[in-house]
Parts: structure tokens; C-alpha cells; sequence
């Protein structure tokens, strides 16, 4: 009994622990539920009395040492840990790459078409986003029955009023705010966040973004605005792009018209993106029809004035071919990596 003891006592004072799992197994062997000692109290209950009190010291000299044991050993790995953490850097080392945010294509777009309107003499206007039914309907010649103006199509905030208060649906607020406040000759477009009642899926979205504009002057022609968007699309979708204009109608120009650009994916020759027509369509046109120019006070008689307007989305989109609207606004960083991070 006492041999064994002491071979117990002389493997435990020369244990030797380098890392956190030897130590592990040193508390196993010894300290643990199931370790030794534990092992030799449960032999000590099965001793005649004359020879318990005996032997329950000599264990209990042995646990001692084993727990100042475990505490050595325990100090001897953290002080390697710590002093393993504050050696000098390793200069040859590579550097940690650093990560960088992404330009949101949807800003990247904004950015791109404000550039190149701006560069043709446009300024930029900016309006609020809940909007009153003056600048989102009345003033821009919608009938007081017109369909957009159900709950079914907008968010209203108040409603049943003179001037119902609703989330805007369009930029054109923006525009009618400018066409009341200054005088022409103006060139102007708005960009921002427009709001629809609408279910969200790939094709639809309750928030989105419009790029309005309009230039008012004396002898502001349809060509004026053909021009203007031909340019437009040249900078934005390439040289070769063509444009087409289909007649439509808005309740806020007169005569109106969609704005088609030829596929720049297939060159016009037909495939998925353009739903091989050669054509895909990026927004709405028009000649400002005489009832908006008058509801803001400017004479129709002396002033004439082209407005049109573009989907966001509908052009980033089509630049990156993303086929869901709702990637725009899930921020999955997954999807917002694959952008640029510069303008
Ligand atoms: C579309 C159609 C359009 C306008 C927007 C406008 C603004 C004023 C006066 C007249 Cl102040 N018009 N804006 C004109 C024609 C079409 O947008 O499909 N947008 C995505």
C-alpha cells in the first residue's frame, strides 16, 4: 500500500505538461471524478478502522500534492501563452487583406445618370418623399377618379381630405415643386425613392427608384427631347445603342411616349434579356402637357417643355443583368461584393 503511494506520488511530481491537453490528462489521471484519488479514498472505505486513519492521511498528502501540482502546471501554460502573444511581429509575414464596402449598384446607377445629365446643363432637385395630392396628383393633371389615387396603388397617410397626405409615387412631385418655385429656362431632374401598394416578387417593388426630368424654355421641341435621350442612352448603354419612342399616354404630357433602347446584350438581334424583340423597354416621355404647365403658373402660350422619366432598377438591371429586384434591398453581402467599390 505504501509503494504504491509513493510511485503515485513520484509519477505525479514529475509530470510534465507543455500544452492545455497534457494538462487535461493530468487531471484525468489524477484530480478528476475518476481520476486516482478518487480511486484511493473508495479503497480507504473499504479498510478496517485500525487502518483507515492511516492511510486517509497519507492520501490526503497525496491529494495535496497533486492540486499544488495541478496549479504549477496550470501557471507554467498560461505564461507560455502569454508570452507566445507578445513576441515581436513577424514583418515577413503577409499582410492581412484589408475589406473594403461596395458602391451599391443602385447608387453607381444614380451617380452615372446624374453625371451625364448634368454634364448637358441639367441640375439636380431634391423634394420630400411624403408628398401631399396637390404635387403628386392634381398638379401634374391627374383626375380626381384616376386609379392611382385608390389605396389599392398608394400608400396614403391621411386620406378623405382637400389635400391628402400619401408616400410619392413618382419623382414628378419634385418636378411640379421646381415648375412652382423658379422660372424657365429650366433643366432639371430629381432621383429618389418612389413608394407603390404593391406585393413584392422579382418583378415588383412597394419602394423603388425614379430619375425624372424636364427642360421648359420657349420652342422646346420633341426633337429636343428625341436629342436628349438619345444621348442619354449612348453614355449610358454604349455608342452603338439606338432608341425607340412608342406612342403611350400619361395624364402629365401631350403627345406621350415609351422609351425603348435596343438590346446592348444582342445588339438588337434578339435573346432572352430584350424577349428577343431587339428592344427593351427603360422608361416614359413626353411633351409637358398644358394643364401642368398652368397649374405652376407658367404661360403654356409663350413656354413649351419635355419631361421623361426612368426606372432605376429597370437600367441596373439591365447593365448588370440581375434578374431580381429583391437582391436591391435584401443586402446580402454575398451580392453586394460582386460591385465595384469606386464610383
Ligand atoms: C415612366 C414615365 C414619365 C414624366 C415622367 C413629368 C414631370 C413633369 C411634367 C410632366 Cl413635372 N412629366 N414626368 C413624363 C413622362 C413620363 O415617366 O414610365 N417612368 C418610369
Amino acid at each position: 500500500m505504501q509503494t504504491q503511494i509513493d510511485e503515485i506520488l513520484a509519477a505525479i511530481n514529475s509530470y510534465e505538461a507543455q500544452n492545455k491537453e497534457q494538462l487535461e490528462g493530468f487531471k484525468t489521471a489524477y484530480t478528476g471524478k475518476k481520476g486516482v484519488l478518487t480511486e484511493l479514498f473508495d479503497q480507504m472505505k473499504t479498510l478496517p478502522a485500525d487502518q483507515r486513519k492511516d492511510f486517509g492521511q497519507r492520501v490526503n498528502q497525496l491529494k495535496e500534492a497533486a492540486q499544488l501540482k495541478l496549479k504549477t502546471l496550470t501557471e507554467q501554460i498560461e505564461n507560455a501563452q502569454l508570452a507566445n502573444v507578445s513576441k515581436p511581429h513577424d514583418l515577413t509575414l503577409p499582410t492581412i487583406p484589408a475589406t473594403y464596402g461596395a458602391i451599391h449598384p443602385l447608387t453607381h446607377t444614380r451617380e452615372r445618370i446624374v453625371q451625364i445629365f448634368e454634364r448637358m446643363g441639367f441640375n439636380l432637385s431634391d423634394g420630400p418623399e411624403v408628398e401631399d395630392d396637390w404635387h403628386n396628383f392634381t398638379a401634374l393633371n391627374f383626375p380626381p377618379n384616376h386609379p392611382a389615387r385608390d389605396m389599392q396603388d398608394t400608400f396614403f397617410i391621411t386620406k378623405g381630405t382637400a389635400n391628402d397626405i400619401a408616400l410619392r409615387t413618382h419623382t414628378s412631385s419634385v418636378q411640379v415643386r421646381v415648375m412652382e418655385s423658379q422660372r424657365p429656362p429650366m433643366r432639371t431632374i430629381s432621383i429618389g425613392r418612389v413608394y407603390r401598394n404593391e406585393a413584392i416578387s422579382a418583378r415588383a417593388h412597394c419602394i423603388f427608384h425614379q430619375v425624372e426630368g424636364f427642360y421648359i424654355d420657349k420652342n422646346v421641341g420633341f426633337k429636343d427631347l428625341k436629342d436628349t435621350l438619345y444621348h442619354f442612352a449612348k453614355e449610358m448603354f454604349g455608342k452603338e445603342t439606338k432608341i425607340r419612342l412608342r406612342p403611350s399616354y400619361f395624364p402629365f404630357t401631350e403627345p406621350s411616349a415609351e422609351l425603348d433602347i435596343s438590346c446592348f446584350i444582342c445588339g438588337g438581334k434578339g435573346c432572352n434579356v430584350c424577349k428577343y424583340s431587339g428592344w427593351v423597354e427603360i422608361g416614359g416621355c413626353g411633351m409637358i402637357d398644358p394643364n401642368v404647365m398652368k397649374s405652376s403658373n407658367i404661360d403654356p402660350d409663350q413656354y413649351t417643355g419635355f419631361a421623361f422619366g426612368m426606372g432605376i432598377e429597370r437600367i441596373t438591371m439591365l447593365r448588370y443583368q440581375i434578374k431580381d429586384l429583391r437582391l436591391f434591398t435584401e443586402n446580402d453581402v454575398r451580392f453586394l461584393k460582386q460591385f465595384d467599390g469606386t464610383l
